[in-house]
């Protein structure tokens, strides 16, 4: 898989860990902006000390139930972050949003990775990716964030998602974006129940086609409480299993919120995938 770091191709070693920073008001609760951006420049700082291969910006939450934000907010949100970090940081830096103007700002000040829970589907969104020239990650989402969990139904739903997932791919590579830029996700937790989840993670091997790396998210979900009845804050173990399950069935890309333990399971599930029949990610 292929990122821009500065604005150039770079080569990402699979299976890696992407730590998550949230750039919106609730993540940053202490007043004003400036000491918002310093404290979401600080932890982008540790994340990439622990060990992160990716940094995702994020300024529009798309937590089941939230409201969309409007484009000059989430620019003043998430800009001065990436801009903060390529200065500091040889890291890649990926940019969650489904807005082609974000997507166009973000890369121009140092993304090079755009992060869509819409999987590019926003008019205009396509092409502003294909023009940045970015590295893209399409998610699977059923409806959106405001009601996307009222009632999620699907038939086959390994099936369904792989189909989406695989035309979104296609789409991709006809507007011009390379093959090797081009990752996929089934989104755990958009417009899905917890059997739906379950399903997908069982069967990640199937979701994409081989080469198409495989992005999981997992961290503190939903998903991980009901199954151990935690709230967010103790989610760490239950998170972690399923990142190590993820990464032995395949998964190339771990998004995650805790990052220096992320990556110690990851490094051991991976080794344990190495050793076995399963061969080397792209
Ligand atoms: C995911 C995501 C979120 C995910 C990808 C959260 C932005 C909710 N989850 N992006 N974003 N995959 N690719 O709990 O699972 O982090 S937001």
């Amino acid at each position: 898989m292929q990122v821009l770091v500065h604005g150039r191709p770079v080569g990402l070693a699979l299976p890696a860990v992407m730590g998550i920073l949230n750039v919106t008001p609730d993540s940053f609760s202490d007043g004003g902006r400036y000491a918002s951006l310093e404290a979401a420049i600080d932890q982008g700082l540790r994340m990439a000390a622990d060990g992160a291969s990716i940094i995702d910006v994020g300024g529009e939450s798309t937590r089941p139930g939230a409201s969309p934000v409007d484009t000059g907010e989430e620019l003043r949100r998430v800009l001065p972050v990436i801009e903060g970090l390529a200065a500091r940081l040889d890291v890649p830096l990926s940019v969650d949003t489904s807005k082609p103007e974000v997507m166009r700002a973000a890369v121009a000040a140092g993304a090079g990775l755009i992060n869509d829970v819409r999987a590019l589907e926003a008019h205009g969104a396509l092409e502003a990716a294909a023009a940045s020239g970015a590295a893209v990650c399409l998610m699977h989402m059923r409806g959106e964030p405001r009601s996307m969990q009222e009632d999620p139904c699907y038939g086959d739903v390994v099936a369904e998602v792989g189909a989406y997932l695989a035309a979104r791919v296609e789409a991709c590579r006809r507007a011009g974006i390379a093959p090797e830029r081009i990752s996929v996700d089934p989104g755990i937790g958009f417009g899905k129940r917890p059997e739906h989840n379950l399903a997908l993670l069982a069967a990640l091997d199937r979701l994409a086609e081989p080469g198409v790396p495989v992005l999981i998210g997992v961290s503190r979900k939903s998903l991980v409480g009901i199954i151990t009845g935690r709230p967010p804050g103790e989610r760490l173990a239950g998170s972690l299993a399923f990142a190590a399950l993820a990464v032995a069935r395949g998964a190339a890309i771990v998004r995650a919120h805790d990052v220096a333990a992320t990556v110690d399971v990851v490094k051991v599930a991976s080794a344990l995938r190495s050793a076995g029949s399963g061969g080397s990610l792209q």
